[in-house]
């Protein structure tokens, strides 16, 4: 039996609802949210088309399979908040997964009216960004919401990202001026957010669309590219003597090297090196044997997406 469940599709005018055909669903591929898709006269999704960006991690639990979050995405806003979420190496790890995806990341830290060590907190930041947009906002005092705003141009499209309860949601609010989504309070006793977006959903603001996203446990690695995210690593790694130098005990290593003279932190090898480590324990299973899950879940949950014609 087969469960037809309907997906939100916007011709960029209206939102309307369809279910997506047998053909689709036999290449295994399912709308993610973002993704442009084709609709037949019967209203039917037909088609996904190729993905500009995706941002994707591995399934929760133990299973080796992909899942997309969003799809063509034209930036990726990190948000973390300016209380105890606040934590570079998720930061770090959130940035290797975004360059990954192709999408322009941004850090937007948030509850700034909260917080009376921002400076300090973008300072460390800074040094993990190499150059990455950060905006600094508070919906409750309307601090940054216009920095944001600008982003909504163009027909551009903006995926938020980050932990339960850093005000994803309510940001979105913010600048739709409405309670269009449900929000709600974190818990006092270690500032971690209650779950309370439990789908993914696009809306239009302005010229631009904005997609929310239900805050994340767990950020497992699916691929992930530390190019950029790790550009100064990277950058020494090539003036070690070996090339194949793991920055242990080698003679000639630069990366140990700048970490004696106080230019490199010991914590961000750690960082780096623990990424590098998952990434290739991933592309591993993927290329030898794991199989990926070949069953297909056929009840769907609705999902908005959207169609542009
Ligand atoms: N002080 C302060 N609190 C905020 C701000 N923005 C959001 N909050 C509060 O933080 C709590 C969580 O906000 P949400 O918007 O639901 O967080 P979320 O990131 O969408 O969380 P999930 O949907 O669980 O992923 C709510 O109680 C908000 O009112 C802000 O700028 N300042
Ligand atoms: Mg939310
Ligand atoms: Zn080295």
């Amino acid at each position: 039996m087969v469960f037809k469940d309907l997906y939100r599709v916007s011709d960029g005018e209206k939102d309307f609802n369809a279910p997506i055909t047998g053909n689709v669903i036999k290449n295994s591929d399912f709308p993610v949210v973002g993704d442009y898709v084709e609709v037949s006269d019967e209203k039917q999704i037909t088609e996904i088309y190729k993905r500009k960006t995706v941002l994707s991690r591995k399934v929760a639990g133990k299973e080796i399979k992909e899942q997309p979050i969003v799809s063509n995405v034209d930036y990726i806003f990190i948000v973390t908040s300016l209380n105890k979420d606040f934590n570079i190496a998720r930061l770090e790890r959130y940035l290797t997964i975004v360059y990954e995806s192709g999408a322009n990341p941004c850090f937007i830290l948030t509850k700034a009216d909260l917080d009376d060590e921002v400076n300090e907190k973008i300072v460390r930041l800074e040094e993990i960004a190499f150059g990455v947009p950060i905006h600094v906002v508070s919906s409750y005092e309307d601090v940054g919401i216009d920095e944001v705003r600008s982003y909504l141009k163009d027909g551009k499209t903006i995926g938020l990202i980050g932990s339960s309860g850093v005000g994803k949601s309510t940001l979105i609010n913010k600048l739709l001026g409405t309670e269009a989504i449900k929000t709600e309070g974190i818990r006092i006793t270690d500032d971690k957010g209650k779950h309370t977006t439990t789908r993914r959903e696009m809306f239009k603001i302005g010229d631009g669309y904005i997609i929310d996203t239900p805050g994340m446990r767990e950020l497992q690695i699916w691929s992930g590219n530390t190019t950029s995210s790790f550009k100064d690593i990277e950058e020494l790694t090539r003036l070690c003597k070996f090339s194949d130098c793991t920055h242990g005990n080698e003679p000639g290593c630069a990366v140990r090297n700048a970490i004696e003279s106080g230019e490199l932190k010991e914590e961000r090898l750690a960082s780096y090196s623990k990424l590098k480590r998952e990434i290739k324990n991933m592309e591993n299973k993927i290329n030898h044997g794991h199989k990926f899950a070949t069953s297909i879940n056929l009840r769907f949950t609705g999902i908005a997406e959207r169609q542009r014609v």
